[in-house]
């Protein structure tokens, strides 16, 4: 288990809408995020900037390489009307560097 932090960009404007539909995280997309290991996953917004920040324990994978998984990209595809995109609808990610940390 190791924490890793990355950020993503909502479309201006979605906040609401962006809160609402993980309020409502599709059973399926949070059973393979367990599987996996992901836990404490939280997403924090900069509303200056639009700008997400998300931070998890990942297990042997991170939320983000889940990209095969079916039900990820229904997610993803869900999902890219509101976020900045790739071509295969999965969020732009970026990761972050640790720079401090206290247990
Ligand atoms: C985010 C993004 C991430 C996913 C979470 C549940 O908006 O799609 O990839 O892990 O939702």
């Amino acid at each position: 288990m190791s924490k890793i932090a990355f950020k993503m960009k909502l479309m201006p404007g979605f906040q609401e809408e962006y809160k609402r539909r993980h309020n409502a995280l599709w059973p399926e997309v949070k059973a393979l995020l367990k599987e996996h290991g992901v836990a404490d996953y939280t997403i924090f917004l900069d509303e200056e900037t639009n700008t997400l920040f998300a931070v998890q324990q990942q297990g042997d994978s991170s939320s983000q390489d889940l990209g095969d998984y079916p039900i990820v990209k229904k997610w993803w595809a869900y999902m890219a009307d509101i976020m900045e995109t790739n071509a295969d609808n999965s969020p732009v990610s970026t990761p972050l560097k640790t720079v401090f940390h206290l247990d």
